[in-house]
């Protein structure tokens, strides 16, 4: 008996429930590069590099470990174009007498899945993704009751559940959030380590050529191509940001820098969130660091958090408030998006750095994305749905179900308050206390009107 296996884009994990659940010998898997998903939004061209880099590679690891996979590139002339398309025509050609799929991560895909049935006429399973530490019924149910959801008591919760940096029922260091250590700006002379690059091999190369050639308009470079593909690069990343980074994380969380582009971040969404990497592994590894003494508990902790309490917490978000929350908009916010969110040409350093690195790398870390991308388009009053498509056009690890919540929740306050207890809108003082673009720009920082006055200032 045949049983069709599809593995979607960002599913390239070996232990992802539908692998889990079918025997090789059993198993076809289809593997399916499609317009529909390439289209959805017009993708930075180094993210469509990376998910099909990382599809193609992820396929042949399969192959090698002895599954049979059936693999449909773009560029295939006789691409059906859709997921749904490809899984129907995919049943009928291997004879599949059953289809076993784990739910995808987002409400459009999802919809699309549970039609399957309809289109193939098999049986279709789909398995809860496990991949994550809390799945969207325990969120529900954590949820269930409370009259504001905080992450910070949602973390809470977690480092209890799992016992993550716990001395029993106590936090290890006394403290949950050392968020007060972490706000420092980078001192000058201090060179953080550049996250490692992986330059493009045949495979990714051959990609490149592709993408390239079809999708000649949309927003990035590639030159500058740097993401773990497979997942022993995504190791490697991991181990390098472990020992060359972790230890400074927290300290300067929150700085901004004019000239560096990563400084103590890890730069490891993509990977994470295309499945190369699982998020335990990414909290062991940094806890580990901490127990051997190689980092201090504000930089774990802070890091930790991130993973185990701003992903999941988001992750939870999303699906308890349902395919509607990118329309949300509490500030009734209606100005269009300004061209310069993708010409990089605003005059504000801080904005043009940020637009001209993402252009480059297709990544900006969190402070950038917050407090300089999201924290102008709500003090201008920019429609968020706008918002929310650009931020999940530009980054390499932008999904609905993670970027949604960061930004119409998070950054914009646009659901009302649900997701942060305060709007994250500062004036051009918090972006000159933070790093060093004010110097490098052509509007004056310490100016509330006028001319020159940091538009910061004037809109806050
Ligand atoms: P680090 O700073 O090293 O953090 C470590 C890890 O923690 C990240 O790799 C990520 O997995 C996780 N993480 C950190 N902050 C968050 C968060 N707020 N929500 C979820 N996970 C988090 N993250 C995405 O993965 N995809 C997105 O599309 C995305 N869009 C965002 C949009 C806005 C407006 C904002 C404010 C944040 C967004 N984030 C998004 C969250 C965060 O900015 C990125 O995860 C982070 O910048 C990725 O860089 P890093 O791997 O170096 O993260
Ligand atoms: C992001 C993406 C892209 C660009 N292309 C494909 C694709 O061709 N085939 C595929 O299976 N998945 C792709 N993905 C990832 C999906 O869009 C992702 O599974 C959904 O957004 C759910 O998170």
């Amino acid at each position: 008996m045949t049983v069709l296996v599809p593995v979607l884009g960002d599913q390239l994990s070996h232990g992802l429930a539908s692998l889990r659940a079918v025997p090789r010998s059993e198993a076809v898997v289809l593997m399916a590069e499609v317009m529909e998903e390439a289209t959805y939004v017009p993708h930075h061209r180094q993210k469509l590099v990376l998910v099909f880099s990382a599809m193609r590679h992820f396929a042949r690891e399969l192959a090698a470990a002895g599954w049979r996979v059936d693999y449909r590139r773009l560029d295939d002339p006789s691409n059906l174009g859709s997921l749904s398309a490809e899984v129907a025509a995919a049943a009928r050609r291997h004879g599949a007498a059953r289809i076993v799929a784990t739910l995808a991560g987002e409400h459009r895909v999802i919809a699309a899945q549970r039609g399957w049935q309809a289109a193939a006429r098999v049986p279709v399973e789909l398995l809860d993704d496990d991949r994550f530490l809390v799945c969207p019924d325990a969120f529900a149910h954590w949820a269930r009751g409370r009259k504001r959801l905080r992450m910070e008591e949602f973390y809470r919760w977690q480092r209890t559940a799992t016992g993550i940096l716990m001395d029993g029922d106590q936090p290890i260091g006394g403290r949950w959030n050392f968020d007060a250590d972490n706000r420092k700006p980078l001192p000058p002379g201090l060179e953080p380590p550049p996250a490692p690059a992986f330059g493009p091999d045949a495979l990714t190369q051959e990609v490149m050529a592709m993408v390239e050639a079809r999708f000649p308009r949309n927003f990035g470079r590639t030159e500058r191509f740097h993401w773990p593909v497979t997942r022993a690069q995504a190791l490697t990343a991991l181990d390098r940001f472990v020992t060359e980074r972790l230890a400074r994380f927290g300290d300067f969380q929150d700085a901004l820098s004019h000239v560096h582009d990563t400084l103590f971040h890890s730069v490891l969404s993509a990977a994470i969130n295309l499945g190369l990497l699982g998020p335990r592994e990414v909290i062991d590894a940094a806890v580990r660091a901490f127990h051997a003494r190689a980092a201090p508990l504000n930089a774990v902790e802070g890091f930790v958090r991130q993973i185990l309490g701003w992903r999941e917490y988001v992750r939870g978000i999303y699906f308890l408030e349902g395919p509607d929350y990118v329309r949300r908009n509490a500030f009734a916010a209606r100005r269009p998006l300004p061209r310069f969110y993708w010409t990089g040409d605003s005059g504000m350093a801080c904005l043009d750095r940020a637009v001209a690195q993402t252009r480059e790398l297709a990544y900006a870390h969190h402070i950038q994305r917050l407090m300089v991308l999201g924290n102008f388009a709500l003090v201008a009053g920019i429609d968020p749905f706008e918002v929310h498509e650009w931020f999940l056009v530009v980054y390499a690890d932008a999904y609905e179900w993670v970027e949604a919540p960061n930004v119409i929740g998070m950054s914009l306050h646009a659901d009302g308050g649900l997701l942060g207890s305060k709007p994250y809108a500062a004036s051009g003082a918090y972006l000159h206390r933070m790093g060093d673009h004010c110097r490098h720009c052509r509007y004056d920082v310490a100016a509330r009107s006028g001319p020159r006055a940091c538009p910061f200032n004037l809109l806050y």
